[in-house]
């Protein structure tokens, strides 16, 4: 059923419950000589290119490439629009390596049609803190699907994270693999109902009107929290303490320290936002919100062609009630423009889900480890989340 992926060491379908399977490395590490030194072999009308994203005209390629090409709602009708300054982001976080920035080009024109990534993070599965690569971005062209090339990407990928001395990996995908440690779903909040329902986004209910449907989503003007302010730079101390405490409670998480979270969670405009709450009384810092942007093209509608959306990154109440603090992230979201704010029930976030009227929406999202195995099942818990 899985031509390539039962070749792999992930968990099978067939070994879920067995019980006699121990959790850690599916696979010992081999010899870094032993490592193939040379790329895996393309079909002859592609070339490797590793891609520095540094430059203008290699980032506007990969922008291009990811446009057109990258994934879609089932129903074809929105596609995620992940800006230069985004993947700049999400591909330049400490101690990041260039050679995992990989893609493929036709030999004869040189245009980019593939393209894969890889950056270091240290994922902790249970209380072992495990050096991996957060694997993402895996993109063929249209013109090129089906052609059994994403595995070559993902082997290719795989040689160079081996070549760190690096042997486990984390990522995400819409699709089902063999095997996920955790499922989530997709819920999303309304802030601009209108255009939402223009553009196919969303339907209006039944037995509601525009102008009920617009009242009903409708936000107050600015964030009531006392204290609630953007985050700053003189902040990651306070907010690095909070979120390792917060994430500690997670079966998996990553392990963020001050550097990570300077890059991960310091606001840039148009890519990520953080807030925090300041004691007005003590200046303690006591709660943390923030989300990521991340724009889909619409297609295919006369009216509109960019649905501006924001996506709940990290979350952490310990004095003001999380549902408050949510409330206020969604006000700052509508003063900002968004269209449409987006979560996973990861994490806490069941329970602000439904009362902040959010629904829940068709995409779900699956997590995976690489070589790594973990007990089954798993929905005792919840994992943390990427971009
Ligand atoms: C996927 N998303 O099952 P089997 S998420 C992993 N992740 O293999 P072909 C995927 N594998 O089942 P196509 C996958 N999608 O036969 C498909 N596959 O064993 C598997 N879409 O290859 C699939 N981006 O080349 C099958 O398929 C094999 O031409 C089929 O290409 C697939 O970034 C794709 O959704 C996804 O661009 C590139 O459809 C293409 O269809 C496409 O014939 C739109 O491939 C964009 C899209 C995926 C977003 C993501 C995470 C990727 C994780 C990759 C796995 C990393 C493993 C860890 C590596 C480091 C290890 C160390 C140490
Ligand atoms: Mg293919």
């Amino acid at each position: 059923r899985h031509r390539f992926w039962e070749t792999q060491p992930v968990g099978q379908f067939k070994d879920l419950g067995d019980a006699s399977l121990t959790e850690g490395q599916i696979e010992p590490p081999s010899a870094l000589s032993e490592v193939k030194q040379e790329p895996y072999n393309l079909p002859v009308p592609y070339e490797w290119t590793t891609c520095d994203i540094d430059d203008d005209g290699t980032a506007a390629e990969i922008y291009n490439l990811l446009a057109n090409n990258y994934v879609e709602d089932d129903d074809n009708m929105f596609r995620f629009n992940y800006s230069k300054e985004f993947l700049r982001w999400a591909l330049r976080p400490p101690g990041y390596f260039k050679t995992w920035h990989i893609g493929v080009r036709v030999r004869a024109t040189k245009k980019l049609v593939g393209f894969i990534t890889g950056v270091p993070a240290r994922i902790r599965a249970r209380s072992e803190v495990v050096l991996m690569a957060e694997v993402n971005f895996l993109c063929v062209h249209k013109k090129l699907r089906s052609k059994r090339l994403a595995p070559v990407l993902i082997k290719e990928v795989t040689r160079r994270v081996h070549l760190e001395n690096m042997w486990q990996a984390a990522y995400t995908a819409g699709v089902v693999l063999p095997t996920p440690v955790a499922t989530c779903q997709y819920w999303h909040r309304s802030l601009n109902p209108k255009k939402l329902i223009d553009v196919g986004f969303s339907r209006l209910g039944a037995r509601m009107t525009m102008s009920r449907t617009i009242r009903l989503y409708k936000l107050p003007a600015s964030p009531a929290t006392p204290g609630f302010r953007k985050m700053e730079l003189r902040d990651v101390p306070a907010v690095t303490r909070m979120l390792r405490e917060y994430l500690s409670r997670f079966v998996v998480a990553p392990d963020l320290d001050e550097k990570d979270v300077e890059h991960w969670l310091l606001p840039r405009e148009d890519v990520v936002d953080s807030f925090l709450v300041e004691s007005p009384e003590n200046h303690d810092i006591t709660d943390f919100c923030s989300f990521y942007t991340l724009p889909s093209s619409i297609l295919n509608n006369a009216n509109y062609s960019n649905l501006k959306a924001a996506y709940s990154y990290y979350n952490v109440a310990t004095k003001t009630p999380l549902l408050q603090l949510m409330n206020d992230l969604l006000i700052v979201a509508k003063q900002k423009d968004y269209d449409v704010f987006n979560a996973l029930d990861v994490m806490e976030n069941e329970s602000f889900l439904k009362e902040l009227k959010f629904g829940p929406g068709d995409g779900m999202l699956h997590y995976y480890l690489y070589n790594y195995r973990l007990r089954q099942p798993f929905d005792a818990f919840r994992t943390w989340i990427g971009t």
